[in-house]
């Protein structure tokens, strides 16, 4: 009766994990210059895993716009020898897939960092970024319209996204980020790192504004960040967070 109970109760727990890994999720893979690339495993240890995302661990969102991992998520680690990247001309595209994404609503964005060409050793929260995409509300008031994220989830959970034609060659960092707005004042990051080797013949590099730091590029106050977007049926604009998108 006793083992019963233990079990039972442990049913019961794993039943709920099961529930909140089915609620969230991250980007599992990309489509890069027509060839597909496994993201991370989360769940799993790093230990065997090659990919050329970084390391992230769980489907859980970050709540916190300056948490300490809202660069490349929990953990962000290099995967030391499975670390691997991507080449991709700039000017092309980058395809990004989400598991089971279940959030419509919120504004999808998608960031680049140069690694000095280091990337394997970098830090992301040393990396200075800068936003190449960004959608939020795309028709609609905040409360019943259109958001980026339900047109990813429309999407087969992916999206797609153009390297700026004219960014200098080199190591970089691609950061899928998703900012699901569903629960009043209570944001939840979603952001998920890659690595990329740019090619071709560009010679622009951001600088200044459209560089950010993660955390510090958002903070609780941001009108984008922080809101409840069923207290607002008649709005028709949403303030997208972080810097100005840099197109080259
Ligand atoms: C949908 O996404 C999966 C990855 O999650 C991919 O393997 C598949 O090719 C996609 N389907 C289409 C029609 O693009
Ligand atoms: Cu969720």
């Amino acid at each position: 009766m006793r083992y019963l109970t233990t079990f039972t109760a442990f049913l019961t727990i794993a039943l709920r994990q099961a529930s909140l890994v089915a609620s969230h999720g991250g980007v599992i893979g990309y489509d890069i210059a027509s060839k597909y690339y496994n993201g991370f495993s989360a769940y799993n240890t790093p230990v065997g895993q090659s990919t050329i995302q970084r390391e992230w661990d769980t489907f859980n969102p970050i709540t916190n716009p300056t948490d300490s991992f809202l660069s490349c998520n929990n953990n962000g680690a290099s995967l030391g020898s499975g670390q691997l990247s991507a080449t991709v001309d700039a000017g092309s595209q980058v395809v990004a897939y989400w598991n089971q994404w279940p959030h419509t609503i919120g504004p999808v964005m998608v960031y680049m960092a140069s690694c000095s060409g280091a990337c394997a050793s970098a830090m992301p929260s040393d990396l200075s970024w800068f936003k190449i995409d960004e959608a939020g509300l795309m028709s609609g008031t905040l409360t019943t319209g259109q958001w980026a994220m339900g047109e990813l989830v429309a999407n087969n959970n992916s999206w797609t996204t153009t390297i700026p034609a004219n960014l200098a060659p080199g190591e970089y960092m691609i950061r899928h980020e998703l900012l699901a707005i569903h629960t009043s004042n209570q944001p939840q990051f979603y952001p998920e790192c890659a690595h990329l080797v740019v090619t071709g013949s560009g010679s622009a590099q951001p600088s200044g504004n459209s560089l950010v730091r993660f955390p510090g590029a958002y903070k609780v106050s941001d009108p984008g960040v922080t809101i409840d977007i069923y207290s607002h049926p008649d709005v028709t604009d949403y303030t997208i967070p972080g810097p100005a998108v840099w197109r080259g």
